[in-house]
């Protein structure tokens, strides 16, 4: 079995792939906060990613980290720049030192937000992040390149949709960016068991109708997602005002429009 750490494994998703990849893998399963106690096949681990040192230990006889730890949102400069950056390098840094070959990087389509939705992106758009907390997956992926470049190691960056704990969309975005529990279960198996890639950005969005992203690399990884957000379309958009004129115009959707003092036409 191969042993696969996930950081942040105690938060939304984590807990999703706890259950969904049990079985398949020897898990390590690290988050700050307390987790409920280990099953077969499981670690339990207390680790802070800001902390270094912390993460040696952790790392040991590591195959792949899925990263998942860090804010999930918008949130202050100083809070992001301390989880999602000098965390976020923390993490690759420590994978490195210990001779890891594959990063499986939780990045979100809040770091090429600011594109416009009338047009389809794929992974090879400029970054255009949407938020601070974008800015820090455009990070999260540099990093994953040099690693990859520089030091051989193996990387794919998840740039993550709409994961909801309820495992629906809610609101009429979604309709578009939804990724479901067992999509993302399966996205993340595909992440970790291709046989061979140096870098590769997918997105991870379910098989929606109106998916606005043109996903070639999950493809080419096997990934076959099940769902599609349509099925809740009637009565998402019969319980939602229509999205805000701004918002609608580009794929972060909320995160373009919080704080937003710019001028829609001079983004293109
Ligand atoms: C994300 O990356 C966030 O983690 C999540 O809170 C949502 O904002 C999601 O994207 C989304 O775009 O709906």
């Amino acid at each position: 079995m191969k042993r696969i750490l996930i950081t942040g494994a105690g938060g939304q998703i984590g807990r999703v792939l706890r259950a969904g990849l049990a079985g398949h893998y020897a898990l390590r399963l690290a988050d700050i906060a307390p987790q409920a106690s280990a099953g077969e096949h499981e670690e339990v681990v207390t680790a802070d990613i800001t902390r270094p040192e912390a993460l040696r230990a952790i790392m040991e006889g590591v195959d792949t980290v899925v990263h998942l730890a860090g804010i999930p949102d918008e949130d202050t400069w100083q809070k992001i720049r301390d989880m999602n950056i000098d965390g976020c390098y923390n993490v690759f840094e420590a994978a490195r030192q210990a001779g890891v070959k594959r990063m499986v990087f939780a990045s979100s389509n809040h770091a090429v937000g600011f594109h416009r939705r009338d047009r389809m992106i794929d992974d090879t758009v400029m970054f255009r992040p949407d938020s601070r907390y974008g800015v820090s997956k455009v990070f999260g992926e540099a990093l994953g390149r040099l690693y990859a470049d520089k030091y051989g190691m193996s990387v794919a960056c998840m740039r993550i949709g709409s994961f909801r704990p309820d495992d629906r969309p809610s609101a009429p975005r979604h309709l578009a960016s939804w990724i479901s529990h067992r999509d993302m279960v399966q996205l993340t198996r595909r992440c970790i068991d291709a046989p061979d890639y140096h870098f590769v950005v997918v997105y991870g969005v379910s098989d929606n109708a109106r998916n606005r992203w043109s996903n070639a690399n999950a493809r080419a990884l096997g990934y076959v997602p099940q769902d599609d957000g349509e099925t809740h379309a009637a009565e998402v958009l019969a319980s939602n005002p229509p999205e805000d004129e701004t918002e609608a115009l580009f794929h972060g959707g909320f995160g373009c429009l919080r704080e937003f003092a710019g001028n829609p036409d001079r983004i293109d």
